[in-house]
């Protein structure tokens, strides 16, 4: 044995993790930023990425899955693109004996054998901060306070859950009404385009836009200042995530608040690979930790943006 690892060093050396990881698409600043960590951080961790990206179709991602069975990759990362239809391929996956690690958004599978774990942000507490910050600034006006929403990618956990948590805050004051809600796709053009049509039904008539992604609300942002008022002063801008682009919008006071939702998953997505692949049990649910930032705020964090 040893003659033939001296002719062979190779021989000594642990065998590479190889990930298979199933992304969602590349809809947004946010997915943009979470492939980059993946890449980046798999690359760190010595650990073989077979990357896929599903231009957001739920069946681009489960012929993914099954390639990466068929490939006998170690480890499956999955960032469902949608909640549910996944318990036939996630058998599928259960049955080769390949672990399948949940990052970012959730299935609906009753059977949670199916995953080993789910990494990510709470959603719902994203859509109930967002609700918190609108009912502290609008603290003692009058109303009605009519509010437009751009929801994220239907059937999508983030959509679900951002509309809920903010839906159960604002809920119980009869000043807040929501007067339209229809998806935009997480895109910035679609955002734009639904929140060109909401101008047109409504007109002034909007006080606050509650964009599920930070995308479609700078897509609102544009169709609202061709519409010829003030984003950020005429309407309220509220959106998910904390890029960039968010932060810019804020320090320009075209928008008013972010809920941040952190993308930076790569690094602790390798090493849940890696404790999965040595055969250590993960904690069920492993939860991002995010806060709020307001203008002034987003004025001082800007420069270290990392996204
Ligand atoms: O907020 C949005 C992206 O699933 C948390 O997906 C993610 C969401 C994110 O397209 O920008």
């Amino acid at each position: 044995l040893v003659a033939a690892a001296i002719a062979h060093p190779s021989a000594f050396a642990q065998k590479k993790i190889v990930l298979g990881f199933a992304q969602v698409g590349a809809e947004s600043a946010w997915r943009t930023a979470n492939t980059e960590s993946i890449k980046s951080a798999a690359k760190d961790a010595g650990i073989e990425l077979k990357f896929s990206d599903a231009q957001q179709k739920q069946e681009n991602q489960i012929k993914a899955i099954r390639s990466f069975i068929a490939q006998k990759v170690d480890v499956i990362g999955l960032s469902p693109v949608v909640e549910s239809g996944w318990d036939t391929v996630l058998q599928e996956a259960k049955a080769a004996h390949i672990p399948v690690i949940l990052t970012d958004r959730a299935v609906d599978s009753k059977d949670t054998s199916l995953y080993v774990t789910f990494m990510g942000s709470d959603f719902i507490e994203e859509g109930k901060r967002a609700g918190r910050w609108l009912e502290e600034f609008e603290k003692g006006k009058p109303g009605p306070i009519n509010i437009v929403e751009l929801q994220g990618t239907v059937g999508s956990a983030p959509a679900i859950d951002r509309k809920k948590g903010f839906a159960d805050v604002i809920g119980g004051d009869p000043r807040m009404k929501i007067i339209r809600s229809q998806t935009g796709d997480f895109t910035l053009a679609k955002g734009k385009e639904v929140m060109e049509a909401f101008l047109k039904a409504e007109g002034k008539n909007i006080n606050v836009l509650y964009a599920h992604n930070d995308d479609m609300a700078l897509g609102a942002i544009q169709a609202i200042e061709e519409a010829g008022l003030k984003p950020g002063v005429d309407i309220t801008i509220i959106s998910i995530d904390g890029t960039k682009g968010a932060f810019e919008a804020m320090a320009a006071g075209k928008q008013n608040v972010v809920v941040e939702c952190n993308p930076l998953l790569g690094p602790q997505l390798m090493s849940a690979a890696k404790d999965v692949v040595a055969g250590k049990t993960l904690p069920k649910r492993i939860l991002t930790n995010e806060t709020v930032y307001t203008q002034s705020q987003a004025v001082a964090a800007l420069p270290s943006r990392k996204y």
